[in-house]
């Protein structure tokens, strides 16, 4: 059967989500600005999806002494080129491993023919830092759509990026599975009308996930079969 899986990456490939926060730190000490973002500010932030779109409800909401009275779009843009360069330097440098799980639930699908694909918030180059530094060189080859960041124009929990990597596949809802880590990203896959494995991560370990079709704890609890047996159900 014509199927797919559709991973998540932040949080549900691997813990990123503090590395992520000390390069916003790391980018916001290089440009002088007086923020510093803690786990307990960082795990509010993260309601909002984008690190773009993060910066800009951060400065709206707390008022961040130092933005700019205008041209604010701009003054963001820049900020997060350096926290995707510190991010990914950090990431290159080898600081982050899958997650338990998810090597093998990979090579399962895979050697049960499930196509396999990414629908993540996160900007393409962080995608490939990750790839690369955990699963080699033709890391991101075992992927055959990879949908992210900024080329769609809704983030999580939009749909938008799951109806892309659908898009691309050319498959519908009921012939994928997609693996999250977060509401949003399970309201976003749900809303495309694809079942839904959650596996959550230390910063969305308290959200609500009672649309998931399955919560386990990591991958290394999933059995391939699962899947196959959810597609049936959503036929
Ligand atoms: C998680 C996100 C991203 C990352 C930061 O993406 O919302 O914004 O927190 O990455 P997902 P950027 O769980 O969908 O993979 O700064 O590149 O946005
Ligand atoms: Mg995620």
């Amino acid at each position: 059967m014509n199927r797919a899986i559709i991973f998540d990456v932040d949080g549900t490939l691997a813990e990123t989500e503090e590395t992520h926060r000390r390069a916003f730190n790391r980018a916001f000490e290089g440009a002088g600005l007086p923020w510093n973002w803690d786990q307990d500010l960082y795990r509010e932030l993260l309601a909002v999806t984008g690190g773009k779109e993060r910066i800009r409800h951060f400065i709206d909401t707390y008022s961040a002494e130092g933005a700019p009275q205008d041209d604010v779009d701009t003054f963001i843009r820049a900020l997060h080129v350096e926290k995707t360069l510190a991010y990914t330097q950090m990431v290159s440098g080898g600081e982050l491993e899958l997650r338990p799980g998810v090597e093998a639930t990979i090579a399962a699908a895979q050697q049960q023919g499930f196509r396999l694909a990414i629908a993540t918030t996160t900007t393409p180059a962080n995608i490939d830092a990750l790839l690369t530094a955990t699963l080699g060189d033709n890391g991101q080859e075992l992927f055959e759509v990879i949908c992210a960041g900024d080329s769609v124009p809704n983030k999580k929990p939009a749909p938008d990026v799951y109806l892309k990597a659908l898009q691309e596949l050319d498959l519908a809802g009921a012939s994928c599975i997609a693996i999250e880590d977060s509401r949003n990203g399970l309201l976003s896959a749900c809303a495309a009308g694809i079942a839904t494995i959650v596996t959550p991560s230390i910063y969305t370990s308290d959200e609500n996930f009672e649309e998931a079709a399955l919560v386990i704890d990591d991958l290394q609890a999933l059995d391939i079969a699962t899947c196959e047996a959810l597609l049936l159900q959503e036929r």
